[in-house]
């Protein structure tokens, strides 16, 4: 299609060298077609169970309210699959976190210490008189109690709500409220670019008016920032869990017992508490974890850049990789802080091997040149991988070559806070590759690619494009929305209530080789002349051209086309914005795609607004297409950024 498509390979063989020590082979495909429940049991063993279950799966879709029960009538202590274990297995020794806070200090973490930590939290939690079933939200950076935190409920039963640090006291009120949270886990303050930022105080003011949930405020001091106390109320982590006792036995809990609830945004205003259990979501992450990544116990030194705001950061920080006794980078800080070497400096110091960020960090780091990475020893990686929105093949090319040396293969993992683990992914040394697209489900993951009315589109066909379902339960699945089981029918299974089939949200394409492309959100999907064209694939296209950084293109309202392509774009530092630039990006998209893709508009603009999990904002994006009024802003990491795209697109 493109000019460089024509010269690079359309598709990359998995390399042999790779392949012989992989941990997954096409042997794991073969046993999941065989018998799929018989799969998941065998992946189940991946654990340690207090007591064995009896029955693989209870799915009784509609007449359950769609919540399924894996591994019925087991009992599993998910913290001490984390750690106990390992310390069990002689292994308390091995490093689990290498801990690097923004400021440049840094800590280690063992095994053997991450229990005593985790066990002192759990005496602590329990002291003050929680219990299983209640709710904890943790409203912290990215430091090793945040970690800790998380699996000392995970120990004692006790449900977490993490809340991104970044948020607002508001949004942190509203999650608090809905989850009627009794204990908030905070910091005194956060370090971000080099500044100490109050973070307790946001505790104080989310909890200033009104009735709440919360009896305790837990206070972890970090950036010796001063705060306010309430008496009563607020206890530090250093006079309480420090001086906790670190002996603490883990007792099981049923397979089915809630682990965390997590918000996310829906098409409303009000965030859903997606909840996820025990046994399933711990089978499916650490399952996925070691086959999708290539995980190497004691050898690969692993770092995810998420944080653990996000499904990311509890499913491949916390869960899945501390199952699998990893080694890994925990980061504090963002990728340019103190300058934008940080995160190779960090794949130096620790030899980083398997390295797994979002394409919209790795767009950056092309825009900031590739002598940047080029100054450092990357070899140590081997392994990259992608999550959170569809990854244009040019970032992915540019991941390959400068990031992986050109050997690296590239997991392009889709999958969904729902879904609680990843669900379509190459599995390194067995898929091929091709960039941009995350191939297919992984072995015991069943998804089809349906139109409006559930017909399968037909594979080889070039207009094989429809709306992503998974037709067979899985065993990290949500089971539920927190209090709200009629919004989790609506939203998840009303749709395809006929089949009993999840609807995931997402677009896809499946092409002649049987290769799934996640196409975005669907109402990113637009419609052009009853044509339908990705915004993925206009951004591709644009990104593709050597002018520009980064893109968003949104569908806009137009009376006789149905729908028009609108495209915000950030030009490299080397281009300069004029009017002949945009005719050539209108008429590079119409060479790249076809002119049915081409642009109406095009904005240059300085930044894009996005969420802060990185995504961006295309709602917001359309209001301003079409020039409506905006909607609600609070989730954005800088609103303002509204304000310089209004100007520049009003003219
Ligand atoms: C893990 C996570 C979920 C949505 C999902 C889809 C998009 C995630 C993707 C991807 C294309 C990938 N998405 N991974 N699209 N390729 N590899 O991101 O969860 O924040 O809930 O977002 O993100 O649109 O529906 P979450």
């Amino acid at each position: 299609m493109t000019s460089s498509l024509e010269t690079e390979p359309v598709s990359y063989p998995p390399a042999e060298e790779f392949a012989a020590t992989a941990n997954a082979g096409s042997e794991l495909q073969e046993a999941a077609d065989a018998d799929r429940l018989a799969f998941w049991a065998t992946q189940a063993n991946r654990l340690h169970w207090h007591e064995q279950w009896t029955e693989v799966l209870d799915w009784k879709g509609a007449d359950s309210d769609y919540i399924a029960k894996w591994f019925v009538g087991g009992k599993l202590n998910v913290a001490y699959n984390c750690v106990d274990r390992h310390v069990i297995d002689g292994y308390g020794d091995q490093v689990a976190i290498h801990w690097e806070g923004e400021p440049g200090d840094s800590r280690e973490l063992t095994y053997a210490q991450l229990l005593a930590e985790v066990s002192r939290a759990a005496n602590y939690f329990t002291e003050i008189g929680l219990t299983a079933g209640d709710r904890v939200a943790i409203y912290m950076p990215m430091i090793p109690e945040a970690i800790v935190t998380m699996l000392a409920c995970a120990r004692l039963g006790l449900i977490h709500s993490v809340v991104f640090a970044g948020f607002s006291s508001s949004a942190l009120r509203q999650r608090v409220d809905d989850a009627e949270a009794r204990l908030v886990v905070t910091t005194d303050g956060q370090w971000r670019r080099g500044k100490p930022a109050p973070l307790k105080a946001a505790v104080d003011e989310a909890l200033a008016k009104g009735e709440h949930s919360v009896e305790h405020v837990l206070v972890v001091r970090r950036t010796e920032s001063e705060v306010v106390w309430t008496e009563n109320r607020d206890v530090w982590w250093h006079d309480t869990v420090a001086n906790a006792s670190d002996q603490h036995e883990a007792q099981p809990f049923d397979s089915e017992h809630p682990l965390f609830v997590l918000y996310t945004s829906g098409t409303t205003g009000k965030p859903k508490g997606i909840v996820h259990t025990s046994g399933g979501y711990l089978t499916q992450t650490s399952y996925t974890h070691h086959y999708v990544f290539d995980h190497k116990p004691g050898k690969d030194v692993y770092w995810c850049t998420a944080d653990i705001g996000w499904v990311t950061g509890h499913s491949y920080i916390v869960y899945g990789p501390l199952s699998n006794r990893v080694t890994q980078v925990v980061y504090e800080g963002t990728p340019n802080s103190p300058d934008e070497h940080r995160h190779w400096n960090i794949v130096e110091k620790y030899g980083v091997s398997i390295y797994y960020t979002a394409p919209t960090l790795v767009r950056t780091f092309m825009k900031w040149g590739r002598q940047i990475p080029q100054a450092h020893d990357l070899s140590s990686i081997r392994l990259l991988g992608s999550v959170g929105e569809p990854i244009n093949p040019e970032a992915w090319r540019w991941y390959r070559e400068v990031i992986g040396g050109n050997k690296a293969p590239i997991v392009d993992t889709w999958w969904q806070t729902e879904t609680g683990a990843i669900m379509m992914s190459p599995l390194p040394g067995v898929t091929s590759t091709k960039p941009g697209a995350a191939m297919g489900p992984l072995p015991g993951i069943s998804a089809k690619v349906v139109d409006e009315n559930g017909v399968e589109v037909v594979l080889g066909e070039t207009e094989a494009n429809g709306y992503l379902v998974l037709d067979e339960p899985w065993p990290a699945m949500l089971r539920g929305i927190w209090g709200d089981t009629e919004r989790y029918k609506s939203t998840y299974w009303d749709r395809y209530a006929e089949q009993g089939w999840y609807f995931a949200g997402d677009g896809a394409r499946i092409d002649v080789d049987g290769a799934y492309w996640i196409l975005g959100r669907v109402d990113d999907v637009m419609n052009v002349s009853g044509h339908r064209i990705s915004t993925a694939e206009v951004e591709s296209a644009l990104v593709g051209h050597h002018s520009v950084a980064e893109a968003a293109v949104v569908g806009a309202t137009d009376a006789t086309t149905g729908q028009s392509i609108v495209a915000f774009v950030i030009l490299k530092a080397s281009s300069e914005a004029n009017d002949e630039l945009t005719s050539e990006l209108v008429a590079h998209v119409a060479r790249d795609i076809g002119p049915i893709a081409k642009p109406k508009a095009i904005h240059i603009v300085p930044e894009l607004p996005k969420t802060r999990s990185g995504k961006i904002m295309r709602r917001l994006l359309r209001d301003i297409a079409e020039g409506r009024d905006l909607g609600d802003t609070s989730t954005l990491v800088d609103p303002s950024v509204f304000e310089s795209i209004r100007e520049k697109s009003a003219n």
